[in-house]
C-alpha cells in the first residue's frame, strides 16, 4: 500500500489547498476531483485504508442494499468500462475489491494519511483558513476543509450496564477483526435486529453452536433474491451506463429503482395483493416503489406492514417466535427496510433462539453472558451490532471550531443544522458530503457524494474567479432551509418510528428528523438554484486580486475583509 505518512510527525504547518477528511466514498470522490482541479490536497483517514464503512464493517454477511450497478461511480467511464460487478448486490469484499480497483486506477491512497485521526479542525479568521491537527502530530492549514466523515462513522454500544464484565469475547460489527472468526460449536449472542444484525444472524446462525439474538425492536426484512450477474447483463449495462446514471441522477432515490405514482388505494384490493405479490416475488425494495404514498399514507402503510407480517408467518414455523418477528407500533419503511435470503428461515434452525426483550428485557451483562428478566444466557462471543451515532456523530466527535470560536457541537446542541446538507452558517470554507439535512440515508449515497463534491468544486472555482477567501451560508438561508426540511418531513411518516434517522437510538441527543426528505433530484435541483442565483444565499470574503485555483501562493495573497 502506497500511504503518504512521511509528513505525519513533523508539526510544523503544512499549507494546503484542501484536506479531506475521510477515505470512504465521499473522500475518494472529494480527494479525486480537487486533485484533477490541480489543488493541494492533503486527505486523511482513520482506517488503515480506503472504504469507510466497507473497511470497518467486515461482519460476516455484510453486503449492500442497492444493485452493485447504482452503488458505483460514475465520475470516471474507464472505471465503469474496466470494473465488472459479480452480484446483482455486491458483498463487502467485493465491494473493498472495487474500492481497491478504483484507488490504484486513480491514483488515490498517494493523497492519504492513513491510520490517523484528526483532533480538531479550527478557522483562523484572520488568515482565511483551516488548521487542521492529527493524532500523528501533523498541523495542515488549508484553504478549504471537506468533512467527507459519512453519516455512519461512529459505532455506538448498548447502554446497558456491565459490558466490562463479560468475560467472552466481543467483536462490534462496525470494527470487526480482519482475520477470519470461527463460530463453530461456540455460543454466540447477537444484540441488534437492523440492517446489520440481520445480515449477521441469517449468516451466522448455521455457523454457530448455539445463536442467540436478543431483539429490541423487530425490524422488516423483505427478500433480497440476490443473483450473479450474467455477462450479457454486464455488457448491456456498460452500453447504457451513460443513461443509467442520468436516470439516477434524475430520480428520488438516486438509482435505478422503479418508482410508481400508483397510490395505494387507486387499485382494488385484489389488484393490491397481486401487486405486492409480485414485488414480493421481484426482490429488493421493490414494494416501495410498487405504491406512490406508503411514506405519506398510513393507512396504505399499514396494509403493506400487515402483508410483510403475514409473510413472516409463513416463513417462521414456531407461531411465539414468529409473533415476536413481526414489526408492529412504527410504519413499515420508517425504519430503513432491510434486504435478507434467509433470515427468518434461521430461526427455524433448532440452535437458534429469539429473545423478545420487549416481554424479557435485558438487565445487564455478566461475566458469563446476558441477564435478562427471565434469566441468564451464557455465551462464549458477543455480536454487538447496535447501530451508530448516524448524521452528526462524526463531526461531533472531535473538535470542529468555526467562526468566533463556536464549536460544532455548540451549532447543534439542539440539533443538526445546516444548509444544503453541505454548509454551516459560521464555518467558513467548511463542506461536509452527505451531510445532516441533505437526502443522506435516503437516497443513494454514492450519488449523493457525487453531487456534493460536484456543487463544493464549482463553489471553489467561482470563489476562485470572483476574488474570494471564505464564503458560508447567511443565517437566513440556513433557516430558510431549515424550515423546509422540517416541513417536508412533516409530509412523511418517516419520523414516526424511533430510529437514527431522528436520533431516537443515542441518550440525550435532539430528536428530529433531520434529513431531506424530497428526493435526491429535488435536492440537486435545489442545489443547483442556490449556485445560479449567483449565490445570493451566502456570504463571501474578497481577496485584492485575482488568484488561480490551485496557485498556492495566489491564495495566500490574501487581503481579506472581515464578513
Ligand atoms: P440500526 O439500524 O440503528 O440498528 C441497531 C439495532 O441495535 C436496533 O435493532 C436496536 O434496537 C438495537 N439496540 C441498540 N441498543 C440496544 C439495547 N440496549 N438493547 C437491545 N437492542 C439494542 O443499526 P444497523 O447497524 O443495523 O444499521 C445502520 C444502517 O446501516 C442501516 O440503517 C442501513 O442504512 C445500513 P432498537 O431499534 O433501538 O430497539
Amino acid at each position: 500500500m502506497n500511504q503518504s505518512n512521511s509528513s505525519s510527525e513533523n508539526s510544523s504547518p503544512i499549507r494546503l489547498d484542501v484536506v479531506v477528511v475521510g477515505g470512504g466514498f465521499g473522500g475518494m470522490c472529494a480527494t479525486y476531483k480537487f486533485r484533477e482541479m490541480g489543488l493541494k490536497i492533503q486527505s486523511i483517514e482513520a482506517g488503515g485504508d480506503l472504504g469507510g464503512v466497507w473497511y470497518w464493517n467486515r461482519y460476516p454477511g455484510a453486503r449492500v442494499d442497492l444493485p452493485s450497478i447504482d452503488y458505483s461511480f460514475s465520475f470516471s467511464p474507464e472505471v465503469e468500462q474496466e470494473w465488472t460487478w459479480s452480484e446483482q448486490f455486491a458483498a463487502q469484499p467485493e465491494l473493498l475489491r472495487y474500492i481497491d480497483f478504483v484507488a490504484n486506477r486513480l491514483e488515490l491512497r498517494k493523497h492519504y494519511q492513513f491510520n490517523t485521526r484528526v483532533t480538531s479542525a479550527s478557522w483562523d479568521e484572520e488568515r482565511k483558513l483551516w488548521v487542521v491537527k492529527t493524532d500523528r502530530g501533523a498541523v495542515f492549514e488549508a484553504t478549504y476543509c471537506i468533512m467527507a466523515t459519512g453519516p455512519l462513522s461512529v459505532p455506538r454500544d448498548p447502554d446497558i450496564p456491565g459490558l466490562e464484565r463479560f468475560k467472552g469475547r466481543i467483536i462490534r460489527a462496525g470494527r470487526w477483526p480482519h482475520e477470519p472468526v470461527s463460530f463453530t460449536g461456540l455460543r454466540v449472542g447477537v444484540i441488534g435486529t437492523g440492517s446489520t444484525g440481520i445480515q449477521i444472524v441469517q449468516d451466522v446462525g448455521p455457523q454457530a453452536g448455539e445463536l442467540f439474538v436478543f431483539q429490541r425492536t423487530p425490524s422488516f426484512t423483505m427478500p433480497m433474491r440476490n443473483e450473479n450477474l450474467t455477462p450479457e447483463y454486464v455488457a448491456e449495462v456498460k452500453r447504457n451506463y451513460a443513461g443509467i446514471r442520468n436516470s439516477a441522477r434524475n430520480s428520488a432515490v438516486g438509482g435505478t429503482r422503479p418508482q410508481s405514482t400508483r397510490a395505494f388505494f387507486s387499485v382494488t384490493p385484489n389488484q393490491r395483493q397481486v401487486l405486492l405479490e409480485d414485488a414480493w416475488k421481484q426482490g429488493g425494495l421493490s414494494m416501495l416503489g410498487t405504491f406512490s404514498d406508503l411514506l405519506q399514507n398510513a393507512e396504505a402503510n399499514e396494509h403493506v406492514a400487515e402483508f410483510v407480517r403475514g409473510k413472516i408467518g409463513e416463513m417462521v414455523k414456531d407461531p411465539r417466535t414468529a409473533e415476536a418477528l413481526k414489526p408492529r407500533g412504527y410504519p413499515i419503511f420508517a425504519r430503513r427496510p432491510c434486504l435478507d435470503s434467509s433470515y427468518y428461515e434461521t430461526y427455524n434452525l433448532p440452535h437458534v433462539h429469539l429473545i423478545d426483550c420487549i416481554n424479557d428485557k435485558i438487565i445487564e451483562f455478566t461475566e458469563k453472558g446476558i441477564r435478562t428478566e427471565s434469566g441468564e444466557t451464557e455465551l462464549d462471543l458477543l455480536i454487538l451490532a447496535t447501530g451508530y451515532d448516524g448524521l452528526t456523530g462524526a463531526l461531533k466527535a472531535f473538535d470542529v471550531t468555526g467562526r468566533d470560536g463556536r464549536t460544532i457541537n455548540d451549532k447543534w446542541s439542539d440539533g443538526a443544522r445546516s444548509h444544503l446538507g453541505i454548509m454551516l452558517e459560521g464555518f467558513p470554507n467548511l463542506f461536509m458530503t452527505t451531510g445532516p439535512t441533505g437526502p443522506a440515508a435516503l437516497a443513494n449515497i454514492i450519488r449523493i457524494s457525487e453531487h456534493d463534491v460536484d456543487w463544493i468544486a464549482t463553489a471553489m472555482q467561482y470563489m476562485d474567479a470572483h476574488h474570494l477567501t471564505a464564503m458560508e451560508p447567511t443565517p437566513e438561508a440556513e433557516q430558510e432551509w431549515m424550515d423546509l426540511v422540517y416541513e417536508l418531513s412533516q409530509r412523511t411518516l418517516l419520523s414516526k418510528a424511533k430510529t437514527w434517522y431522528v436520533g431516537a437510538n443515542v441518550a440525550g441527543k435532539p430528536q428530529g428528523l433531520t434529513l431531506f426528505t424530497g428526493g435526491f433530484a429535488k435536492y440537486a435541483e435545489l442545489c443547483a438554484l442556490a449556485t445560479k442565483d449567483g449565490y445570493r444565499s451566502f456570504q463571501f470574503s474578497h481577496r485584492a486580486e485575482a488568484g488561480a485555483l490551485g496557485t498556492e501562493a495566489k491564495m495566500a495573497a490574501v487581503d481579506a475583509i472581515a464578513l
